[in-house]
């Protein structure tokens, strides 16, 4: 196990304050407030139209009024909502103040309650709470952040399922198993000198029912995130080619829209330029680059400098790519860039297309040699808009290796979760193997191991170092 370095999580008797919206216009800003204090702040920073009930706000409806800035001015009309704990997204006292999404008006209300005392909230704090409250677990709290980042109906699905405690109800029966193996081990220990034969013949049994109630689950588990894995997290598809043979063009085509420059001039790309794509259901961030190639001529430009870094840029970009889209021209003969390109690009996960498939073929396939003979090759025309579809189609099913999208309810663990359900599985393996060779203190031992580790996932008895990272991740108001 990793040394544990001493995290301080935030003190949850702080009030706090922070926009639950973006920044920028937009029809409602929401800024929340939660704590102890929160309803004295939000009945601070809001007069309602007409006065309170005698009891104060009634929870858990709206009530229409103003909100004020620090000096009981109005800043604008608004709605608030006070939410008594623990019914509330925190469990504490909560307080939304829903106002007009301006960005002044969401700072003069934060500026507000910051001066009545509240803290700014940290990021994912709000979330934080109510993990700590007991309304979520830790997967919970990770698929929020994941459902508000998702990119694609399929990265929204897979969190929906984690939000609605998928994760951790698939892995009750694995807790239960290893929690009834501990508890027994443990007697056993307590009896060792006693142990009659039979029972410790029940005691090697527990070995299957390891295997079968803990390794075998949490390995299909793992195979599975592992091998669906990119639905979750996205894919990097960046074209490569020599310069001119329209990577740009296609990169625009791709995305339907003219987002690169592009020029009969080598060398129009240097910066590398990134666009969100879906492609086969998955989330792609897709990349236009530099020409890699130059076949050892001289950079036809006479900037040769920017020439060369933006090289470099390209090679950093191919380098960090899941998907390679390696571009060449069709209507030039293979010029030894090309094959520069074809060699540099051998091995890595690639599809390669043929432009410019509406000029006359200069170029005989097999002119790539050998190493092509299996792989697909793709003629398209970026200019016609000719075989694009075919080329989405192609480089999402080379990302997903064909697999469906996601479905409604599925579950899967993420990166994080999979390398804590392995220490899990493995430390279940070693006690069975314990228990066979009758060692019942490491059998204990790796229990506990086992246990721990799926707390890291369910949340039950994770340590702070590992809330404190699951909780990094957030944004500021969730
Ligand atoms: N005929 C034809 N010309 C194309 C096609 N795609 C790109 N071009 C042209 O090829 C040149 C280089 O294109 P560009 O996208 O800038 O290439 P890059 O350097 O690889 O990014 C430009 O003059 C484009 O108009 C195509 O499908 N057919
Ligand atoms: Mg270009």
């Amino acid at each position: 196990m990793p040394p544990m370095t001493c995290v301080q999580l935030p003190d949850a008797r702080d009030t706090i304050a922070a926009p639950a919206t973006p920044a920028g216009p937009g029809g409602i800003a929401i800024l929340r407030v939660s704590g102890p204090r929160a309803w004295e702040v939000g009945r601070a920073l809001f007069q309602p139209r007409r006065p309170w009930p005698p009891g104060g706000p009634r929870p858990w409806r709206f009530h229409l009024g103003s909100l004020l800035d620090a000096d009981g001015q109005a800043i604008d009309e608004a709605l608030a909502v006070f939410f008594r704990a623990p019914r509330s997204y925190t469990t504490q006292d909560l307080v939304e103040l829903h106002c007009h999404g301006g960005p002044a008006v969401l700072r003069q209300a934060l500026d507000s309650a910051l001066a009545r005392g509240c803290r700014l909230a940290r990021p994912g704090e709000f979330t934080l709470r109510a993990f700590l409250g007991g309304r979520l677990d830790l997967g919970q709290a990770e698929a929020v952040a994941g459902l508000i980042a998702a990119r694609c109906q399929g990265e929204a699905r897979l969190a929906l399922a984690n939000l609605t405690g998928g994760l951790a109800r698939g892995l009750a029966p694995v807790r239960q198993v290893l929690l009834t193996a501990a508890a027994r081990v443990e007697a056993a220990i307590d009896f060792a000198e006693d142990l009659a034969p039979e029972e410790t013949a029940g005691l090697e049994a527990l070995a299957a029912e390891l295997a079968a109630g803990v390794q075998e689950p949490l390995a299909e588990l793992i195979r599975r995130s592992q091998r669906r894995r990119v639905f979750r997290e996205g894919a990097v598809v960046v074209l490569c080619g020599r310069p001119n043979v329209g990577k740009s063009s296609l990169f625009n085509a791709l995305l339907g829209r003219q987002r690169a420059l592009v020029s009969r001039l080598a060398g129009t790309t240097r910066d590398t330029l990134e666009e969100p794509l879906v492609l086969g259901g998955v989330a792609v961030r897709l990349v236009d680059t530099a020409g890699l190639g130059w076949g050892g001529e001289a950079c036809p430009s006479p900037a040769a400098e920017l020439d060369e870094l933006g090289r470099q840029a390209a090679g950093q970009a191919v380098a960090a790519a899941d998907l390679l889209l390696v571009v060449m021209d069709g209507g030039q003969p293979l010029t030894p860039a090309d094959r520069e390109v074809m060699v540099a690009s051998a091995g890595r996960p690639r599809l390669v297309a043929v432009n410019k498939a509406d000029l006359a073929p200069a170029w005989d396939l097999a002119e790539l040699g050998s190493p092509m003979e299996n792989e697909p090759v793709l003629r398209v025309s970026a200019a016609r808009g000719t075989g694009l579809e075919e080329l989405a189609q192609r480089l999402g099913d080379a990302l997903t290796g064909g697999q469906a999208e996601p479905q409604p309810g599925e579950v899967l663990a993420g990166t994080r979760q999979v390398e804590a359900l392995e220490r899990c599985r493995a430390a279940a393996e070693r006690a069975g193997e314990q228990l066979r060779a009758g060692a019942w203190e490491l059998v204990s031992l790796e229990l506990g191991e086992a246990l721990a580790a799926l707390g890291e996932v369910d949340g039950l008895g994770a340590s702070d170092q590992v809330i404190e990272a699951v909780f990094s991740q957030f944004c500021v108001g969730k």
